[in-house]
């Protein structure tokens, strides 16, 4: 298989798109890619400060990368969560993001769970009911509660993560399966920040696949972590994944149509668009204010991290 810009060997086919591209030409059409999907979902420009999630893996430090090579003004934050897993799953992708953004001459803001709320991750899923059978509710909820508040507090335009198209064509899946309008009326390239204690968060990477983002990581350099979080095991969404593979590899190209469909029936209005005003939620649920933390929140009176952070203490 030949790049087809230079007839140099390939290192990577794409069946979706009908194309091969070499070492040198691939990173370049996912630089160019994501510049053409920043613009194209009206994500940020580049009078605005963002702000890059990064966990350590692939796929948030290749967009921290793919921003920079682009020239964006991107600061990264990591959430150190406090989770071993035996092998020290945290402080190695720590350690991971800090070498990455010091080999770029970059800022890291690095927020410990811990140190912010007095336990790690796996113990304050256990001392509360949230986290009974698994840790992921009490840690997605404590995550989006963070990330939101060091945007906030640093003043950024935009948040950005690295979700890619396979993580959100498994997310479509389940909520669809599910008919769950609410998140599907909620799930897009953009968020757009609906109240004063909301930040504005973007997918740049969301039409690329995960193979594209290991290859791009491994042409480009970048040293992530390989093991999942402990914690990631037998869940919903890598079964999903496991079930959209076997459906890409019969029909190349099925998880980017799927997704791209859905994108493209939402703005035919498959979907009353009802709260595209600030002060509401994307299904057009009234949006109040936390009197703790001043973020927003579905229900009257304290949102659901800082309940959380009391029943804790
Ligand atoms: S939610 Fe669950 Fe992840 Fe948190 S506890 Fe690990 S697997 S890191 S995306
Ligand atoms: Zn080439
Ligand atoms: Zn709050």
């Amino acid at each position: 298989m030949q790049c087809r810009k230079c007839n140099q060997k390939a290192v990577i086919n794409m069946r979706q798109h009908k194309l091969a591209l070499c070492a040198l030409h691939f990173p370049q059409w996912m630089v160019e890619q994501t510049q053409r999907f920043i613009e194209k979902y009206r994500m940020f420009t580049a009078n605005d400060r963002l702000l890059v999630a990064v966990s350590g893996g692939k796929d948030s430090l290749s967009l921290w990368d793919i921003l920079w090579q682009l020239g964006y003004a991107a600061d990264g934050v990591y959430i150190a969560l406090g989770i071993d897993g035996g092998f020290g799953y945290s402080q190695k992708s720590q350690a991971l993001c800090e070498k990455f953004a010091e080999q770029r001459g970059l800022r890291l803001i690095v927020v410990d769970v811990p140190q912010e709320i007095g336990l790690p991750i796996p113990d304050l899923a256990a001392a509360t009911q949230r986290g009974k059978n698994k840790p992921c509710s009490v840690c997605g909820l404590t995550k989006r509660h963070l990330l939101n508040r060091v945007a906030l507090e640093g003043k950024y335009d935009v948040l950005a993560t690295g979700h890619n198209l396979d993580d959100e064509v498994a997310v479509l899946f389940g909520n669809t399966l599910n008919w769950n309008v609410g998140y599907l009326q909620r799930q897009s390239p953009v968020l757009p920040a609906r109240h004063a204690g909301l930040v504005r968060k973007v997918k740049p990477l969301c039409r690329f696949y995960e193979r594209e983002m290991a290859a791009y990581a491994l042409i480009r350099g970048i040293d992530y972590i390989y093991e999942e979080c402990p914690h990631a095991e037998g869940s919903t969404t890598i079964y999903y994944k496991g079930l959209l593979n076997q459906l890409e590899s019969d029909r190349p190209g099925a998880k980017l149509s799927f997704y791209l469909a859905f994108l493209q029936a939402k703005q035919k209005g498959l979907f009353a668009q009802s709260g595209e005003e600030e002060g509401f939620g994307a299904a057009g649920e009234p949006l109040y204010t936390c009197p703790s933390c001043g973020g927003a929140t579905t229900v009257e009176g304290l949102c659901a991290f800082c309940r959380m952070v009391e029943k804790v203490k």
